[in-house]
Parts: C-alpha cells; sequence; structure tokens
C-alpha cells in the first residue's frame, strides 16, 4: 500500500494524476467504494488464473495445473489449456472490433442515402481508398461510399479461405510472404472469429502451436478489418484528424453548464449530439433550465475521436476528462449530468458512483446494457439525429436535479491531437523526408507506439508514464493510442514544452517542427493508424517493418480488444511490450513461443518487463540493434 503524493494518506489509489488522487480523497470520505478500492478487496488474486492454467470449459473443470496434477481431467497439458484461454479473449477482441466496424459502415450507407446528419467529410480519402480496393473512383461519390462500404462489408464476412483483398493491398510484401509461410493469412474476420472459437472449444484443437497460430492469425483479420477498415471509413465519414488543440483533465468541468460525456468507443452518437448541441434550440433548453450553455466532454476512446478532428468550442466539444480508470472520479465530482456509454469499458461500478449523484447513464449501442442502468438509446443511423436531441433532453431534466455538493479538481493541461500519417505528411510539407532524415541522422533513435489501456494492476497511468519519460528522454519519439493516450494528455506531455523532457536530438526536432515529443494518434481503434504509419515508412525506406528501429508497448494492458491488438503487433514484425504479465507464464512452452521463437517467425516477439525503466531500456536496446542492422 503506498502513500497518497497529494493528500499523504495511506490509501489503495495509485493513480499518477492529482485530480484522481483527490477525487479518490472525496469518494473515500463519503464511504463510496471505487476500483481503486474494489481492486484491494480482490488480493490476493488467484494465482491458477494469473498464470493462464485454469480451464473451466466444461463440467469436469475447473482443472487447475499443479506439479501434482499437471493435466486437466481430460489429459490438456498447461500448453494447451494456456493457448487455448489465449485464443479466446483474442478471439473477444476481434469480435467487439467487429461490431465497431459493423456500426461505420452501416453509418456510412445510410449517410450516402441522405438519411444521417453525418456527410462524407473526406471525400479525397474516400476516392483514394475505393481506387486502391478497384471501384471506378470518378463515381457520384454517395455512390462510391455505397460500393466502398459494400466491399469492406464482404470483406468482413469473407470465408476464412478467401484472402482478405486489404492484406494483398495494404500489407507490406514481405509481411504477406511470412504469414503465407506460417499459413496465417487470413479471411473475413466473422469467419476468423468462428474458426477460433470453434477450435477452442472443448477437445476440438488442443494444439497449443496451431492455437497460437489462430490467435495471430485472428489478430491479422483484426488489424486489417476492425483497425485499419474502421479508421479509414471513420476518417472518411467523420474527417481525417488534423492538428487540434484542446485540453485535458478533470479541470476541464465547467460547472455552470449541462454536462454530457461522450464515453466509449464508436463516435457516432457522440458527434450527432455534439452537432445538436451547438442549435439554437437545443442552446435554449439548456438556458431555460438555468445553465449557461451545453458542454460535451470526451472519456476514453470516444473523446479521443472527438478531440482529433475538433478544437475546443464555446457550447460544444469542451475537450478529455480521461481514460476509462477516470469514470467514476468525474462522476464524483457531482458536475456531469449524463453519461452516453457507447462500445466498450463502461463498468459496472460506474453505476454505484452515478447513483451516489444525479447523475443519469445511458447505454447508446444495441450491445451495451448494465444492471441497473434503465435508459437505452440504441444508435440506429437513420434515427440518430432525433436520438441526439433525446439525449441532450435527458441531460437538461437530470441538470436540474444536480446537487449543491460538487467539487471540481482545478488541474487540466493543453494538449494537441490530430497525429496521422495524413497530418504528419501535411505538416512535413507532403514527404516523409525530414522525420526519416532525424531517424538516419541519429537524432531520433526510433520510434516507439505506447498504446492500450491503463491498469489498477500496475498503477494508473505510472508505468505508461515512466516507460513514455523514459524513451523521450532517450530520444526515441512516443506515439500513443488509446487510454495512454489520455495519460500523456493529463500529465502534459502532448504540449510542445514537454520537448524539454526529451533528449537533445528529439528536443531539436520537436522544436523545429513544434510538435510534442508524444504524439496523439488517438483511440484504440487508431493502433490501425500506428500499423499504417508502419507501414508508410517501412515502403519508404524500402524494408520490412521488422528491420525498423520501430516497437511498440503497451505497458498497461486490461482487456480482450488489447490481446488482439498484441498478437497483430507481434505478427506485424514489432517488439511488444506487454505488462502486466499476461496469463502465459503457466506454459513455459508458450511463454517461450511468445517471447523468443517469434522473432525466427516473424520478426516480432512479446517482451515482459514490468518494470518500467528496464523496459524503456530493453527497447531501446532493441531499436540500437535495428540501427545498427541498417547501418544508420
Ligand atoms: Fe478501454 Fe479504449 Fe483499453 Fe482504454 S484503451 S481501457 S479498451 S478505453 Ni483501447
Amino acid at each position: 500500500m503506498s502513500n497518497c503524493h497529494t493528500c499523504d494518506a495511506a490509501n489503495v489509489c495509485n493513480s499518477a494524476h492529482e485530480s484522481i488522487n483527490q477525487m479518490y480523497q472525496r469518494t473515500t470520505d463519503m464511504g463510496l467504494s471505487t476500483i481503486f478500492d474494489r481492486h484491494q478487496d480482490q488480493q490476493p488474486q488467484c494465482g491458477f488464473g494469473m498464470t493462464g492454467v485454469c480451464c473451466q470449459l466444461c463440467s469436469h473443470g475447473p482443472c487447475r495445473i499443479t506439479p501434482k496434477a499437471p493435466r486437466g481431467i481430460c489429459g490438456a497439458t498447461a500448453d494447451t489449456i494456456v493457448a487455448r484461454n489465449l485464443v479466446r479473449l483474442a478471439s473477444h477482441g476481434a469480435a467487439a472490433y467487429s461490431h465497431h466496424l459493423e456500426e461505420i459502415i452501416k453509418t456510412i450507407k445510410a449517410t450516402a442515402e441522405g438519411k444521417t446528419p453525418y456527410t462524407i467529410a473526406d471525400e479525397n480519402k474516400l476516392r483514394e481508398i475505393a481506387g486502391v480496393v478497384g471501384l471506378d473512383n470518378t463515381k457520384e461519390k454517395n455512390q462510391l461510399a455505397i460500393e466502398l462500404a459494400d466491399v469492406l462489408l464482404h470483406e468482413m464476412r469473407k470465408g476464412s479461405d478467401e484472402m482478405l483483398a486489404l492484406v494483398s493491398l495494404f500489407a507490406p510484401k514481405t509481411r504477406i510472404e511470412t504469414w503465407e509461410k506460417l499459413g496465417i493469412v487470413p479471411g473475413g474476420i466473422l469467419s476468423e472469429v468462428r474458426d477460433a472459437m470453434t477450435k477452442s472449444m472443448t477437445s476440438i484443437n488442443t494444439d497449443p502451436v496451431d492455437l497460437v497460430l489462430t490467435s495471430l492469425r485472428l489478430s491479422l483479420s483484426t488489424g486489417y478489418l476492425g483497425l485499419v477498415a474502421t479508421i479509414t471509413l471513420q476518417d472518411i465519414l467523420l474527417g481525417t484528424p488534423q492538428i487540434t488543440k484542446s485540453e485535458a483533465d478533470l479541470g476541464i468541468i465547467d460547472t455552470s453548464t449541462v454536462n454530457i460525456v461522450a464515453h466509449g468507443h464508436v463516435p457516432l452518437v457522440a458527434t450527432a449530439v455534439l452537432q445538436a448541441a451547438q442549435t439554437e434550440e437545443m442552446q435554449q433548453l439548456a438556458k431555460a433550465a438555468g445553465a449557461t450553455g451545453i458542454n460535451v466532454y470526451g472519456s476514453m476512446c470516444t473523446g479521443q475521436e472527438l478531440m482529433q478532428r475538433q478544437e475546443i468550442t464555446s457550447g460544444g466539444f469542451n475537450g478529455q476528462l480521461g481514460n476509462w480508470l477516470m469514470q467514476e472520479y468525474y462522476v464524483a465530482t457531482g458536475a456531469m449530468d449524463l453519461v452516453m456509454m457507447d462500445m466498450n469499458c463502461s463498468t459496472p461500478g460506474l453505476k454505484t458512483a452515478a447513483d451516489r449523484f444525479h447523475t443519469k447513464l445511458v447505454s447508446v449501442d444495441r450491445v451495451v446494457r448494465m444492471e441497473g442502468v434503465i435508459d437505452h438509446v440504441d444508435y440506429v443511423p437513420e434515427k440518430v439525429a432525433e436520438q441526439a436531441k433525446d439525449l441532450i433532453k435527458m441531460a437538461v431534466e437530470t441538470y436540474k436535479k444536480r446537487g449543491t455538493d460538487v467539487v471540481v479538481p482545478t488541474q487540466k493541461s493543453a494538449a494537441i491531437s490530430g497525429f496521422s500519417v495524413e497530418s504528419i505528411l501535411g505538416a512535413l510539407g507532403g514527404t516523409l523526408d525530414p522525420l526519416l532524415d532525424a531517424v538516419k541522422a541519429g537524432a531520433i533513435k526510433g520510434i516507439v507506439a505506447v498504446v492500450g489501456c491503463t491498469n489498477t494492476r500496475n498503477g494508473h497511468d505510472t508505468q505508461g508514464l515512466a516507460i513514455m519519460k523514459e524513451l523521450i528522454k532517450n530520444n526515441v519519439l512516443v506515439l500513443n493510442a488509446g487510454c495512454m493516450s489520455s495519460a500523456a494528455q493529463v500529465d502534459g506531455l502532448m504540449t510542445p514544452e514537454a520537448a524539454e523532457l526529451a533528449g537533445e536530438g528529439l528536443q531539436g526536432v520537436c522544436k523545429t517542427l513544434g510538435i510534442p515529443p508524444v504524439l496523439n494518434f488517438g483511440s484504440c481503434v487508431d493502433i490501425g493508424r500506428v500499423g499504417v504509419a508502419v507501414t508508410a515508412i517501412a515502403n519508404a525506406l524500402g524494408v520490412d517493418p521488422s528491420q525498423l528501429p520501430v516497437a511498440v508497448s503497451a505497458p498497461e494492458y486490461l482487456e480482450q480488444k488489447a490481446v488482439a491488438d498484441g498478437f497483430f503487433a507481434v505478427a506485424f514484425g514489432l517488439l511488444t511490450h506487454i505488462g502486466p504479465i499476461p496469463p502465459v507464464t503457466g506454459s513455459e512452452m508458450v511463454t517461450k513461443l511468445l517471447t523468443q521463437d517469434a522473432e525466427q517467425l516473424l520478426g516480432g516477439r512479446v517482451l515482459v518487463q514490468e518494470d518500467p525503466t528496464q523496459a524503456a531500456q530493453e527497447i531501446i536496446a532493441h531499436i540500437e540493434t535495428k540501427r545498427g542492422n541498417l547501418g544508420i
């Protein structure tokens, strides 16, 4: 148990952020149990689960592997059980990503038919991608958007024996050769999920090697559909990210307005609410209730999606509250009126916090439900303009019930967002050369994507921030996506001034270009944007991604989408640091396969290291080796 660095009391809150430590103190004082307390209540956690050697698939189980009982009742070994549990985790992640993609596809089609409040925001990207997938890209834009959406729907629904066109069109050729040798060139995501779930049923596929290959294959389908296709369509629909300025942390909360939180991953309802909030009709409604206006706040990945496409506007988007561990604490300010929960990462504990205040929780996606939450406004593209108004009306009614016990921390940081291959090219005058020259000259030693979730197990953002700071200090440019983006924003790392924390070389580049040393690539689905950037760099240098001085770190990974992301990064040929220790250590064979043998097979491997400074040093050593091999 550590002492809180804000109040100095011994407590179980281990957040890196002062605002959260303050709010934790407040929830403790009011006797409200929150996530750090529940983490403590769960200690000690089960060692069998931690190491992946508990099997609960059939009614013989649970079987747990011990020296006395080295096999499950069916005869399964620790290797089989660990590998099978892993495929099931990756399948969950893949399925959730496919839901996101399908929602976007449906929305593009409805938009092209003129039935939604959205427009085709990036026609150039639409024409470019349509051309690459073989469509006649001179057609009328709405017709073309429908055809592109249909192509991607077809890709999603392909059999697992049909190679994804997206892989053959967008993946580096050297990667495809590697994947072909291993038999992991994927087909459609729905078929791949079906195959993975079928294989991981009791006694269908008990070969740990084949099960790990299945996870890799599934994750490649996830990468090209759930990530790359999703961000591509989102850019076409909502606009490709451009450099924007905004703010993050709980200090952005304005107590004079009706406050709505956009929380989740699929930014469709949030975008419609933002549009509706700016209408005179809705503003008047808020003012009639005594508020000065309406503010929409970003939370987690939906917030990142909003942030990378717009600046703070009065009566509109008011910045990013933070990542998923912050949800109970912004509710505990007493100032949030409505939380719109789209898919995923709305924790059941949020309801307990909301019930202590006036906050209304509303699920806005047909797959999202929470015990005790009775308000559902399930997203329908054709109805979302009306749904957005309904949500604002609900928020205004809830605002009227807001109590006087409101405490808002003062901390907030400026944050620059909106980095993507396109916006970087724009900033660099249409070529990646200035960036690549800085890498070749050694001013930038390498690039590391510090991505994914945050976790109570190894600190709320403490590990992630420690790794980021150690990397930039050593002249490694950091890219963020997912909850790690919020970590960096709240900590002020996404400002040009943060260049002061970087080594001399990186500092010089940041100052010349006016960029932070930590670049925000967006939400977790934007890990696909990192993949696109790595592909662009590899192509520009004429090498395979595995040869680049590039790595990935998910220092506080949490859930199943992150498992699929991790496999995608390894399959992409990248060193992939993972923390906390994933549930694989119960199998020496699977552990060795992922942390050692994978390098020979794929060029990438998993690095497990819980000490953040040590992890950063091992990543830097890897980067140095890659630089040496390239002769730079
Ligand atoms: Fe959830 Fe994206 Fe993970 Fe954060 S990063 S804990 S998924 S919100 Ni994707």
